[in-house]
């Protein structure tokens, strides 16, 4: 038998919650309302080549009458085992106590235990029933304390757990990171001898996950930024009056085709992490409210200190606002006052934001078209939403049933992370980029990024 565990304890005491954030299965019936999980469920979680299963269970709803039912089936400890499993199977006891069977069912059939029980609350003797019918089961257990409003009560929880279970752990849902999730695995490891392996084995595939989702991550938003930097729509018409009044048109389509494409490859990272149903709620790309007003982007992207900073470290063309030479051996952002830079919108590049040309075409008639956006601040823009989106990702677990809101990140700060060397190859590249020339580095500088967001993976 695979390593499997089945999560128990009172009813909303986020036993659901724990199976979600541990399976990372942001699908799981988590609610404030008690008996939302009724039925058993059993989730097989793949990593890589290796898998366990977790088992969410209805929580105990009347553990004294079925310690008094199994009393009455069992007159010695070497028959303890057998009248649970006479429970299990009895009619009767399936039609009245239905939660019990379901919740006993996949421990009779080899499920270890992870008794669940909420610190936040006292401990008190109405949970020894339903502690006595687990030790019925003679089945491996440990016992997790889900600090679910605070950590008050959590000695004396520890003090009753541990005359009832080996290993007593305390585990938030919530806020479990990573290294949280992968401690508690280690301590599945312990219950019984012969998963140690496939679980040690698990703990080695969850590290090779994080290397893979992270190389999809940098993979995908390299792509959105390639293909959003150089995105343009174009139509042929016969006259040039035409060409012109085909404007406001091609710009809308250019800007809701552009919006789309950011949004996918948000719905794409999601994905990456694991979220199927996540709601997440973002600015429209600032474009059409005021094309030139080029300082909304700026919540997302860099100030003019900051952008004049990357465009000398890219080399690029910093003569008509500044002299370089005034930067020094500066490179760190923000390390220039605003005033240095003057040149305003035309060295940003915002007065043509869309950049809307008419061409005469060699075979007759005209093409009206929109794009690609040159404005320098703009692929650090959609830099810093999707970074912010991974940002609030890898910082949350698949317990929270709440949609997010994707908001201004802090792209100058998570740069600053970076060395120097990185910071320049990630402007040269953002700023090739900007100019439509090829960018063949673009992952490499766009990777330490990642790791300036989450260190841990
Ligand atoms: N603040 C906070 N809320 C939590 C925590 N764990 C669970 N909850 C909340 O407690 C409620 C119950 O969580 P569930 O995971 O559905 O609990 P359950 O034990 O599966 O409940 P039933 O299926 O009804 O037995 C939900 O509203 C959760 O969001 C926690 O650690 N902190
Ligand atoms: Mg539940």
């Amino acid at each position: 038998m695979k390593p499997t565990f089945a999560v128990v304890g009172h009813p909303n005491k986020g036993k659901s919650s724990i199976v979600a954030t541990l399976a990372q299965n942001d699908s799981i019936a988590i609610s404030a309302q008690s008996g939302t999980t009724r039925l058993t469920e059993t989730l097989t979680i793949t990593v890589g080549n290796s898998e366990y299963r977790l088992v969410d269970t209805p929580g105990f709803q009347r553990p004294a009458k079925v310690l008094h039912w199994l009393q009455a089936h069992a007159e010695s400890a070497d028959q303890r085992r057998a009248a649970v499993a006479r429970f299990v199977d009895d009619p009767q006891c399936q039609r009245d106590f239905a939660d019990e069977v379901q919740l006993l069912r996949p421990i009779m059939e080899g499920s270890a235990i992870l008794y669940v029980v909420d610190g936040s609350r006292p401990y008190g003797v109405d949970y020894e029933a339903e502690m006595e019918v687990l030790r019925w089961t003679g089945q491996a257990s440990i016992a997790l304390i889900n600090p679910i409003e605070n950590e008050r009560y959590i000695d004396a929880w520890q003090q009753a757990l541990s005359q009832y279970f080996k290993v007593v752990k305390v585990f938030n849902p919530m806020q479990a990171d990573f290294d949280k999730r992968l401690s508690i695995l280690e301590t599945f490891a312990q219950l019984k001898d012969e998963w140690r392996d496939d679980i040690n084995r698990l703990l080695v595939e969850y590290k090779r996950e994080v290397t893979v989702r992270r190389e999809r991550s940098v993979l995908l938003l390299a792509e959105m930024l390639v293909d959003l930097c150089s995105y343009q729509v174009s139509q042929k018409t016969l006259s040039k009056s035409q060409a012109k009044t085909l404007q406001p048109m091609l710009e809308k389509r250019y800007f809701a085709e552009m919006q789309r494409r950011e949004s996918d490859a948000h719905e794409a990272l999601k994905r990456i992490h694991a979220y199927h149903h996540l709601q997440s709620e973002i600015g429209d790309l600032p474009f059409e409210e005021d094309l030139f007003d080029t300082e909304k982007w700026i919540v997302w992207g860099l100030n003019r200190t900051q952008l004049a900073t990357a465009a000398a470290m890219a080399g690029a063309a910093v003569g008509a606002a500044f002299d370089v030479a005034m930067l020094g051996g500066s490179l760190m952002l923000g390390a220039l006052t605003g005033g240095v830079v003057a040149g305003g919108s035309a060295w940003l590049g915002a007065d043509q934001l869309a950049g809307f040309r008419i061409k005469g075409l060699p075979l007759g008639g005209f093409e009206a078209r929109v794009g690609p956006i040159r404005n320098r601040n703009f692929p650090y823009v959609l830099l810093g939403r999707f970074l912010s989106l991974e940002q609030t990702l890898s910082g949350r677990t698949h317990a929270h049933r709440d949609s997010i809101h994707i908001g201004e990140g802090d792209l100058a700060g998570l740069i600053e992370r970076l060395t120097p060397a990185q910071q320049r190859t990630l402007h040269t590249a953002l700023d090739r980029l900007r100019q439509q020339r090829p960018v063949d580095t673009l992952s490499a500088s766009l990777g330490p990024l990642f790791a300036a967001v989450n260190p841990r993976g």
